[in-house]
């Protein structure tokens, strides 16, 4: 679920660079027919350098193009799909891999949840503090803020002025108190107030050190967080990883908010992250805003990095539709010639829930050279009509298309809108298609018989 508008932020930003990059990779690799052992290790080696300089930490470079390398060349030959879309595909989904989980806060137990926010001095934890509480609040829950900073003089104000903007509560004290009792006091509040959610703003230091480290972990025994989040700035690339590390080893922190995505950072911190520390991200700072928070989507993220959101779902798409089970039974039907117009009607309608036959030319081995006299809205109409005249053929017409005589035919073409002309084209083609696909024979695959509609 995206908040606000942030989402388009990203690409324009943090993942530009390598975005552009991948995108030229896959754009060389859409020229190769067959992909070969040496074009994959190429285009590895090209992955791994746009990899490498966004900043993504070697050894999940590694990793990942390991993982990517052995998929490629084992090859798990899916029919629906292109080389280069084979290999664009299973990029996608490594990367997805690597990224880990869709954010989802773990609210169960008694209420009122604590949500614990812990970071480095200027990371963006109270602006953090903020965003998450409003989207709380938009959750329809009732979150308590807890100003339990008391190191730097203007810190308990920043979170009031915020809660003031947002009509947000904020609970602070007006003498002073350590943090632990603050937050203790915080959460006793909110229980006795009716908050179910408290989200506890913590001080952050210029480093990691002990004395910071043994105050979160006093506050933590105490209150008991069911989440304890990490912010870290997105843009000190792999030193937010390293601090990352830092914290889950004293913490056991149970996700990451990584702040100023919107920011000039290469995005090497957010791909290296889950990866390297095991603690999954779980939202996206996108900007100073309220409204500027994003819940992390790993498969969003990772086509928004390949730059390739619509090839990537017309692969999911294709896929879905071309069910391994039902085109096997097809292809029996093929092999053996028992073809008929209601499977012709299925092959169809498969078709048409891919998306539009010009997206699908692309997609179909075979299909490109004779669809391309045909602009996509025609072949559409044609695909439309074609359909429209089988659907109103009886089910022994579809079976045995023989038997429609003259009154048949007109009938035929009344229900469907066109004339006893196209339905004669419709059976000529059939016809046609039926005998390719007996030469065919053994070999047959159902992509190449569906050349025969367009024949
Ligand atoms: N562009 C951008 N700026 C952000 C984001 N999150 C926070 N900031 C800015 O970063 C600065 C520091 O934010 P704070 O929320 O005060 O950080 P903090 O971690 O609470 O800082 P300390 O309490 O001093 O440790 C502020 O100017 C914020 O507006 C973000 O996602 N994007
Ligand atoms: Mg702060």
């Amino acid at each position: 679920m995206t908040i606000g508008n942030a989402a388009g932020l990203c690409k324009e930003s943090m993942f530009e660079n390598l975005s552009g990059r991948l995108q030229d990779v896959f754009r060389r690799l859409r020229k190769h027919g067959v992909l070969r052992e040496a074009d994959v290790d190429e285009v590895l080696r090209e992955i791994r350098l746009a990899l490498l300089e966004a900043d993504v930490h070697y050894k999940v470079v590694k990793d990942f193009l390991a993982r990517v390398r052995e998929r490629a060349i084992g090859a798990e030959v899916a029919q629906a799909l292109s080389p280069a879309q084979q290999v664009i595909k299973i990029v996608y989904e490594e990367l997805i891999s690597t990224l880990g989980e869709p954010g989802r806060l773990e609210l169960k137990g008694p209420t009122p949840y604590v949500l614990m926010l812990v970071g480095l001095q200027g990371t963006g934890k109270t602006t953090t503090a903020a965003k998450l509480a409003h989207h709380l609040k938009q959750k329809g829950r009732l979150p308590l803020m807890v100003a339990a900073d008391t190191y730097r003089p203007a810190a308990v104000t920043q979170l009031e002025v915020l809660g003031r903007q947002l009509e947000l509560p904020v609970y602070s004290t007006a003498t002073p108190a350590d943090p632990v009792t603050i937050c203790v006091q915080g959460v006793h509040e909110a229980r006795r107030r009716g908050y179910d959610t408290v989200v506890l703003d913590t001080a952050g230091r210029l480093q990691i050190d002990e004395e910071m480290m043994e105050e979160l972990a006093a506050i933590a025994s105490q209150v008991r967080p069911v989440e304890t989040l990490l912010v870290a700035d997105a843009m000190t690339g792999q030193e937010a990883v390293h601090i990352a590390g830092g914290f889950h080893q004293q913490l056991r922190l149970t996700g990451l908010i990584l702040t100023k995505a919107d920011g000039d950072a290469r995005g090497g911190a957010a791909i290296s992250m889950r990866a390297v520390t095991g603690v999954p991200i779980k939202f996206l700072g996108m900007g100073e805003k309220a409204d500027a928070l994003e819940i992390f989507h790993p498969d969003r993220l990772a086509s928004r990095i390949l730059g390739m959101g619509d090839v990537l779902t017309l692969i999911e798409r294709a896929e879905a539709a071309f069910d391994h089970e039902q085109t096997r039974r097809m292809e029996e039907k093929l092999r053996q010639a028992e073809f008929d117009l209601q499977d012709f009607l299925e092959q169809l309608q498969q078709v048409r829930r891919i998306g539009s036959v010009g997206q699908l030319v692309d997609m179909l081995p075979g299909m490109a050279q004779s669809t391309a006299a045909l602009s996509s809205e025609e072949a559409e109409g044609q695909m439309r009509r074609l359909e429209a005249i089988i659907l109103s053929m009886t089910p022994q017409e579809r079976r045995d298309p023989r038997i429609l005589n003259g009154s048949r035919k007109r009938r035929v073409a009344r229900g469907s809108g066109t004339t006893v002309q196209e339905v004669n084209a419709l059976l000529n083609q059939f016809r046609q298609m039926q005998r390719v696909i007996k030469q065919l024979g053994r070999q047959t695959r159902v992509a190449k018989g569906l050349r025969g509609l367009f024949g």
